[in-house]
């Protein structure tokens, strides 16, 4: 039997996760699951790029676990882990920033986009080294895809970048691995309800534009009927406006329904009901889900546990990778670990 490819992802424990997390990774995480050797990661060492509560922090996390398995992520057949358990993660991310050219950093255009508006003395240089952690995760697992929405394209084109470098200069030892985005046709890009010219983001200032995946109904039915549209009322599929596309695309990603089937569906039909029938939609999809999510937060010792093991599964393969690492660049193993 060939061995499945492996995938990798995380998400960050920190905001709420929202209906853009959920299109453009988490439910192409679970429909593909089967496919794949996984590892879905809570990346709470990356949340600490930007000043955390503790308290916060470590309840998002828990929160974020027990959300993956909600949306259908199975703990039995994929490994599930918090990434800060698995120390590997920060010593290869040391050992991969000192061969990462800060040029390449100061590339990144969301760590440009982050920073824009702050004071350079307010910045965190984990904020600026955050992709390099990101490759850790990625190539420790030797990942051959890694699942996330477009606007992680470029941390991965770094991620490759990075293991094409290590290898050529100490030989063969990561895996490449390609970037796994938006196969699932509309949606890769979910746009915010209040201004459908940026994506729908967890540090949106607004909470309207933003569907969490813990809304209760009638709140999901107000931010639909709240959502930016255009002066028209009316919809024209020949040429939506951003925030029309933008209902219509959550509508396909949710259903699965094809352009025919959209456009004799919507065509001419008012703003107001395509709000009512992307929020009927949406409402449903995320039922299930909450419904789990409240089941396994009632116990949190089981949820730790299944952390637990994930945590022991992944380190096995993460030490092994390390260790062949650590060798290529000379650094001297431990008394007891064996020869070089
Ligand atoms: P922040 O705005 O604080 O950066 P975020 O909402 O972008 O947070 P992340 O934790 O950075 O969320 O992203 C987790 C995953 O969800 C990533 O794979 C990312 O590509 C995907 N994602 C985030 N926002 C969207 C969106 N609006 N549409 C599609 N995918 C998204
Ligand atoms: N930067 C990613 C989160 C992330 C990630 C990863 C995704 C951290 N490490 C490894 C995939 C693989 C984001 O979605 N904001």
């Amino acid at each position: 039997m060939t061995e499945r490819p492996t995938v990798f992802s995380g998400m960050q424990p920190s905001g709420d996760l929202h209906l853009g997390n959920l299109l453009g990774a988490l439910r192409p995480w679970v429909l593909e699951q089967h496919l794949f050797h996984n590892y879905f990661c809570v990346v709470d060492l990356h949340a600490l790029t930007v000043p955390q509560d503790p308290l916060a922090l470590a309840a998002k996390t828990r929160e974020l676990a027990a959300l993956y398995i909600a949306s259908g992520i199975d703990p039995d057949s994929s490994t599930l882990l918090v990434q800060s358990h698995v120390s590997e993660h920060s010593e290869l991310a040391w050992i991969l920033g000192c061969f990462t050219p800060m040029g390449w950093l100061e590339r990144m255009t969301q760590y440009k986009d982050k920073t824009r508006h702050s004071a350079q003395e307010r910045i965190s240089s984990g904020l600026f080294t955050y992709p390099v952690l990101m490759a850790a995760d990625i190539l420790l697992y030797r990942t051959n895809f890694v699942t996330v929405g477009e606007d992680q394209r470029q941390h991965l084109e770094l991620t490759r970048n990075l293991a094409t470098r290590f290898n050529h200069l100490m030989g063969d030892v990561f895996v490449i691995p390609e970037p796994r985005i938006g196969q699932l046709g509309g949606g890769a890009r979910v746009m915010s309800l209040e201004d459908p010219a940026s994506k729908m983001s967890k540090s949106d200032d607004s909470d309207w534009g933003v569907i969490a995946l813990l809304d209760p109904p009638d709140r999901i039915r107000a931010k639909f009927r709240r959502a930016k549209t255009d002066s028209g009322s009316s919809v024209d599929m020949e040429a939506p406006s951003p925030g029309v596309a933008n209902l219509l695309d959550i509508y396909r990603a949710l259903t699965g329904c094809s352009q025919d089937a959209l456009t004799s569906e919507f065509q001419g039909i008012g703003y107001g009901q395509l709000k009512d029938k992307v929020a009927d939609q949406v409402i449903a999809a995320l039922e299930p889900i909450q419904r789990r999510y409240r089941d396994l937060t009632a116990d949190p010792v089981g949820l730790d546990a299944i952390l637990a093991r994930g945590a022991e599964a992944a380190r096995g393969v993460a030490s092994a990778t390390l260790r062949e690492v650590r060798s290529r660049i000379g650094l001297l193993p431990p008394s007891g670990s064996g020869p070089l």
